[in-house]
């Protein structure tokens, strides 16, 4: 398949909202000792059931490293296709591509990775696999693609409406270890120029300590355009508490690309998650992977829900807001099954429901 030197935006391509229709997702694989406990043993057992709750709903692909093939395979349904692809962990939203379409074709966009931070913050090292993944998912797409050489981005970081509106966080994309070498106006005219966008609102920060540099798909999520959810803590005596007031702030302030307001849906956060004796000892510590220390607190929140055609898989993570998270979820998107899977494995490893997987948009051929 082609990689083009034009851009999204000269082509007639945008991103579509997570909440248009997909062709399918893509999740990759959990396995590394240094990040998933007991080797992925646990983390393997969500990912299925993730997969799972999606492949009710839409084509589910799982790209795996050739020594889990065998393993991936015998614990995935038979619907769901498993592929060899080599990767250094399991974030496919971060390291694969961003899907674009002109509403006939799809193409990716192929940013470059550098987990989470190079040598800056970066989670581990290297990453090499992971930063050659997304083409490798366009060519089994049978997609055309554009690489946008010396300008880093993770899926993760941002969020769009599908009508020209980008959501991000500061805290990340202007982060040290990003593109450090740009001014925040040449960050911005390259997300327009690769995604198609007219309009960007900036929030400061995301989730307390997410390792992500405040990934802002942990916190803010589109639920269509004009509407978002956010992330929040009645709680003052938590530093999220005034995380959240800053972003509620900034959105009620900002209008978006076609001049509207966005109407804010609450989702009260869980009680901070910390990780246990147990689940620490069950991490390899190697040096250049951040390490998992019992009593650390890790970035819990509903807000990185994946929309799928006609639901919404979200995380529950053993907490009174739980079904809470359920309700609101409902209340935002009324006409979709609200799923929730125990997501405890997939925190424990630093992440969450949404940096596991990837959408491809649907088209009309
Ligand atoms: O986007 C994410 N939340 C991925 C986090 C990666 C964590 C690696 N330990």
């Amino acid at each position: 398949m082609k990689s083009l030197t034009s851009t999204p935006k000269s082509d007639g391509f945008r991103m579509p909202g997570e909440f248009e229709p997909h062709a399918g997702t893509y999740i990759i694989w959990p396995q590394r000792p240094d990040n998933w406990r007991l080797g992925g043993k646990m983390a393997q057992h969500t990912f299925v059931e993730v997969a799972k709750a999606i492949a009710r709903f839409e084509p589910v692909t799982v790209a795996v490293n050739y020594d889990q093939y065998a393993n991936a395979r015998h614990m995935l349904p038979e619907n769901i296709r498993v592929v060899e692809i080599s990767n250094n962990d399991s974030w496919m939203r971060d390291c694969g591509p961003t899907f674009v379409t002109n509403g006939s074709e799809i193409r990716g966009v192929d940013w470059e990775f550098n987990s989470w931070g190079g040598l800056v913050d970066g989670l581990y090292f290297p990453w090499d696999k992971d930063d050659s993944l997304a083409q490798k998912v366009c060519e089994i797409e049978r997609v055309d693609s554009y690489r946008t050489k010396g300008f880093i981005l993770e899926g993760g970081s941002i969020h769009v409406d599908g009508e020209g509106t980008l959501v991000t966080t500061e805290e990340c994309l202007l982060s040290e270890g990003r593109n450090s070498h740009l001014t925040k106006e040449e960050i911005e005219s390259t997300l327009k120029e690769y995604l198609n966008l007219e309009k960007i609102i900036w929030l400061k920060r995301g989730i307390y300590l997410d390792e992500t540099n405040g990934h802002v798909d942990n916190i803010f999520s589109f639920v269509k355009p004009g509407e978002a959810i956010l992330a929040w803590t009645e709680d003052k005596s938590d530093p999220q508490y005034e995380i959240c007031q800053e972003c509620l702030e900034i959105l009620e302030r900002e209008s978006d690309a076609k001049g509207r307001k966005i109407k804010i849906h609450k989702l009260m956060l869980p009680k901070p998650v910390l990780i246990t004796k147990e689940e620490s000892e069950g991490v390899d510590a190697v040096e250049g992977t951040l390490p998992r220390q019992e009593g650390d607190r890790l970035a819990a929140s509903y807000a990185n829900f994946y929309i799928v055609n006609g639901a919404i898989i979200f995380p529950r993570l053993g907490d009174a807001n739980d079904d809470n998270a359920a309700k609101t979820l409902k209340e935002a998107f009324p006409d979709r099954e609200i799923i929730g899977i125990d997501a405890r494995e997939i925190l424990l490893g630093g992440g969450n429901i949404h940096c596991i997987t990837q959408q491809i948009p649907a088209v009309k051929r």
